[in-house]
């Protein structure tokens, strides 16, 4: 996607609204075009190889293996406020067009992180979003976009729909099975697996998620296939919140506000009332 690409406009179907509200997830299936999905990955491989340069990011050592070196960032976070690329696609106009009426019209884009779940690398345990990141109103939303396609073998995500009309519950721990979760992460106790369903995603597809769902995703059991994912977080922008600094730290993406936002690192032109 070159900045400044024209799309054309996402129009979300009352179906997929009702859906939304009843599930508390939604998968826009082909919402991101191939080209879109080939830039994310090469520039992802160019993270992993060192061929693209972050500050806080260690090129792999010489004589790693193809799989140590793809194995050793699990997610990376908020590389938006370094890199064009992921500002780009926190930004991404079809995403954009999901969210204003899913949560909007207002949205503000808060978060970014980059999964690259390695063959052998564990998943999430069972967590609430918007546990980690309270908004008053609370309207999180995630936008999970599937770089490579997902599915049990290779730890894909699992929901429990309906969910999000739970309230945000503090009964978490440390998970039990360390081989499917990741260790430094807690999971909420006593989720019953009967409800849960995968989450599988062909990439390019994204998958959209409010705040509460119960969620988490499991190890890539898979023998050479990786599962990265490109995962932004949003809020309508007049919620207010304190996470990441407040406000005024989280870009305006589409639409007004009267409370304070950022203006894009790489993009200070951005007009978030222009749609395209
Ligand atoms: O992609 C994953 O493995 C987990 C994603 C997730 O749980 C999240 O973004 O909240």
């Amino acid at each position: 996607m070159q900045p400044g690409t024209a799309y054309e406009r996402y129009t979300v179907t009352v179906d997929q609204i009702k859906s939304f509200r009843e599930q508390g997830f939604l998968k826009v299936e082909q919402l991101v075009p191939p080209e879109d999905i080939q830039e994310l990955s090469d520039h992802t491989m160019g993270l992993i190889y060192g061929r693209i340069e972050v500050p806080g990011l260690e090129p792999p050592a010489p004589g790693l293996s193809i799989q140590e070196t793809e194995k050793r960032y699990l997610r990376l976070h908020m590389l938006h406020r370094k890199l064009e690329l992921h500002e780009r696609y926190l930004l991404h106009p079809r995403i954009l067009d999901v969210l204003e009426v899913l949560i909007g019209p207002d949205v503000m884009a808060m978060q970014t992180m980059l999964f690259i779940k390695a063959p052998g690398a564990p998943g999430q345990g069972y967590h609430q979003d918007s546990y980690y990141i309270p908004t008053l109103p609370d309207t999180l939303c995630g936008a999970w976009i599937a770089i490579d396609d997902a599915d049990e073998g290779n730890g894909c995500m699992y929901m429990v729909p309906g969910s999000q009309y739970e309230p945000i519950t503090r009964n978490v721990q440390k998970p039990e099975d360390t081989d499917e979760h990741q260790e430094n992460l807690t999971e909420i106790i006593g989720v019953d697996r009967t409800k849960e369903v995968p989450v599988m995603a062909t990439a390019g597809d994204v998958v959209f998620f409010g705040g509460h769902v119960k969620h988490r995703s499991i190890k890539n059991r898979s023998a050479s296939r990786l599962r990265r994912a490109f995962v932004s977080h949003y809020a309508n922008a007049r919620s207010y919140t304190e996470w990441g600094g407040g406000n005024q730290n989280h870009i305006l993406a589409r639409g007004r506000t009267h409370l304070p936002y950022a203006r894009p690192t790489f993009y200070p032109d951005y007009d978030p009332e222009r749609v395209a």
